[in-house]
């Protein structure tokens, strides 16, 4: 099935100039780029993006990087865009995840993870909502 699922390239990647290669890694196994946006992210938008998180250890760190510098902001498409780009991204922890996944490649940091991508149809739509509206 055709999906749209929203993916974000985290401050600590774009400030490392690494927004090439990662946009590249999805244009590779053919995805398309429907929209692409370099800006920050607003608390509010951090805030709704990340509600499940509420009052988890990690949240206020969370909040405080995602919002700490320029992100790329993207609405990408394709057959089972939404796993497609989560088996790209490799697991959430950098230092656990398989060489060849873009958070095996290009990070080490638990707290700077390079990517942001939406786990479920229901979640993209909603992020697409909170980024592009
Ligand atoms: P995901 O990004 O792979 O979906 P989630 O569990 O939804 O992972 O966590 C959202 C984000 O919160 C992660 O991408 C990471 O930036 C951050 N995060 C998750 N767990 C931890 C942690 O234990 N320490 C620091 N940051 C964390
Ligand atoms: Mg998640």
């Amino acid at each position: 099935m055709i999906q749209k699922t929203y993916c974000m390239i985290k401050p600590d990647a774009v400030a490392r100039g690494l927004v090439g290669r990662i946009v590249t890694r999805f244009e590779d196994v053919g995805l398309q780029v429907e929209r692409l946006e370099l800006g920050r992210v607003t608390p509010e938008q951090a805030a709704a993006n990340y509600a499940e998180h509420v009052g988890k250890p990690f949240y206020e760190g969370l909040i405080d990087y995602i919002t700490s510098g320029p992100v790329v902001k993207m609405v990408l498409s394709g057959p089972e865009a939404v796993a497609v780009v989560r088996k790209l991204m490799g697991v959430t922890d950098p230092g656990e995840a398989a060489p060849g996944t873009i958070r095996g490649d290009f990070g080490l940091s638990l707290d700077a993870n390079v990517v942001h991508g939406s786990d479920s149809v229901e979640s993209a739509e909603r992020e697409i909502a909170i980024f592009f509206s």
